[in-house]
Order: C-alpha cells, then structure tokens, then sequence
C-alpha cells in the first residue's frame, strides 16, 4: 500500500497507534520554534510488513516522523503499531551540540505483557555540573511527584545507567482499565511538564564557545553509538523488516550522529 508521507512533517496516519496524544503535544509545543523537514529517505517514513501465522497474519506500520530548528539538529519519532496490542513511540530531541543542552528521551512501548514507560532529559555530559546543575535542580523535584505516582520500572541494564539523569521516569504499567488510568492521569502531565521544561530549556540557551560546543559533540556522539549499538527494539525491527533495513534505520536515521 502506498503511503502518503512525503516528508517527516506529515502527520502520522496509523490508526489506532497507542501514543498519538504524545506526539500531537510535542508537534503543537515545536509549533513556536519555526520547524522545518528533516531529511529522511521514503523507505524510512513510512513501512508495513505481515507478522504472525500464514493461516492468519497480522499488520505491522511504523512511520517515522522528524524535525529540525535553529537549536535542535534534530527531533525525530518511530511510531509504531503492531497487530491489536503492540504499540511503540520511541521519540528523542537532539539539540545542535553548540548548546548546552541535554536529549529529551521518551520511549513508551506497549506489549501483551505490560506498559514500559521510559521518560528522562538526558545528559550528553553527565559529570560535568555546569551541564547537569540547573536541569537537575528543576528535573528532580519533578521527578519524584511522578515517580511517587507510578510503578516502579524495576532494574534497568546497568551499562545503561550512565545516560540517564537522576530526572529518569521509569515504570512498568499493566494492561488494562488501570493501567490505562495511570497513562491518562499521570503520565500524560508528567511528559507534558517535562517536554515544556526541556523547550524552556531550549529557548532560554546561548551558543557555546567552540572548545565547549567540541565537548558537547563527543558526549553527544558516545550517547549516539550506545543508543546504535545497545537498542532493545533491535530484534522486534528486525523481525518485522529485516537486518538490512533495521541496521539502516538505527544508524542512519535513528541514532545518525556519527
Ligand atoms: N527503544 C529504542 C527504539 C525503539 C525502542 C529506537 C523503535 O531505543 C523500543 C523502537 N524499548 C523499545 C522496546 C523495548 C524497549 C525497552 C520495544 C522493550 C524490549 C523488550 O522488552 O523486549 C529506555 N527502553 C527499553 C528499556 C529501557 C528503555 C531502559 C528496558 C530495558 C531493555 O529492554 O533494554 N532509553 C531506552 C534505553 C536507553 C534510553 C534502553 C539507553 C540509554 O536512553
């Protein structure tokens, strides 16, 4: 079937895509900052695929959607909608590395066993306190209202620990009418007032001098390569779409700062 998707900025057309809500707030919250396209390959904007048994296969869609602006290199969102149940939006705002600024991460998957929700502005430099203190002063406190409000996500890959803040909204949420609750009432605010803290962020940021901004680069680039390398979606993409097309996805459109 053929998609419609010219460019990253059409909207996203799956229907019944779990996340949509999320993507609509952030899409309305970059309207301010003048976004233009960001240059991603047909192949790659739009995918569908059949998984299951022959005797009775099911629909898989992922469509990527994209931005950029003066300050961010890059916004991007896989969206994706496998079957009835499993729903993924996996979205990450890279700023251009001559801000002083951290990723804003948000991966929110929905599988037969449960809601895994990953939500955290990540540091590039994570020891460096002129970068982390005054995120870390706001994020904090607004992490442990949410937290407090949540499952916990339980243990995390202990190599994956270094690129998360102490802000890192983490929680494994059953399916169901309660899970559902939680979603509505407490997840949708918290990434509301995180995105807008993270666009606060954004406005309020001044270019770097070139040593610093070289700094920046390289913290960006080490988060880049363990996202690459290390992504949990590896297997589920490349079992709907295959190992060439899943390795140019992650390294050249997902995770593309080399
Ligand atoms: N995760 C991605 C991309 C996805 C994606 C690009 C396109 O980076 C989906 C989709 N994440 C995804 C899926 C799972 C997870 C798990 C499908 C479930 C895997 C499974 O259970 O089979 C945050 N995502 C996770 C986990 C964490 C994150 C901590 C659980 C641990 C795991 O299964 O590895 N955000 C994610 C992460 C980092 C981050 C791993 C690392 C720095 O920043």
């Amino acid at each position: 079937m053929k998609s419609n998707r010219n460019n990253s900025l059409d909207p996203i057309a799956i229907s019944n895509w779990r996340w949509a809500y999320f993507l609509d707030e952030t899409i309305k919250a970059f309207s301010i900052f003048q976004p233009s396209p960001y240059p991603i390959k047909n192949d790659f904007l739009f995918r569908e695929s059949f998984f299951g048994s022959s005797s009775n296969p099911k629909k898989v869609f992922l469509e990527t959607w994209g931005l950029k602006t003066e300050k961010i290199r890059q916004a991007r969102c896989a969206c994706l909608q496998a079957g009835e149940i499993t729903s993924v939006m996996n979205l990450v705002i890279t700023p251009f590395n001559n801000y002083d600024l951290p990723f804003f991460g948000a991966d929110f998957v929905t599988l037969p066993n449960g809601h895994l929700i990953a939500l955290d502005l990540q540091p590039a430099l994570k020891d460096d306190i002129n970068h982390t203190q005054h995120v870390w002063d706001k994020l904090k406190p607004m992490h442990s209202r949410w937290q407090s409000k949540l499952p916990s996500g339980g243990d995390i890959p202990s190599e994956a620990r270094q690129y998360f803040s102490p802000g890192f909204l983490w929680s494994r949420i059953p399916l169901g009418e309660e899970g559902d609750k939680l979603i509505s009432q407490i997840i949708k605010p918290a990434f509301d007032e995180y995105l807008n803290f993270f666009l606060d962020l954004v406005r309020d940021s001044k270019i770097l001098s070139k040593e610093r901004s070289f700094k920046m680069l390289n913290g960006q680039k080490e988060y880049m390569r363990y996202r690459a390398e290390k992504d949990p979606a590896r297997g589920m993409l490349r079992g709907f779409f295959g190992e060439l097309w899943t390795e140019s996805y992650i390294n050249n459109i997902l995770f593309d700062l080399k």
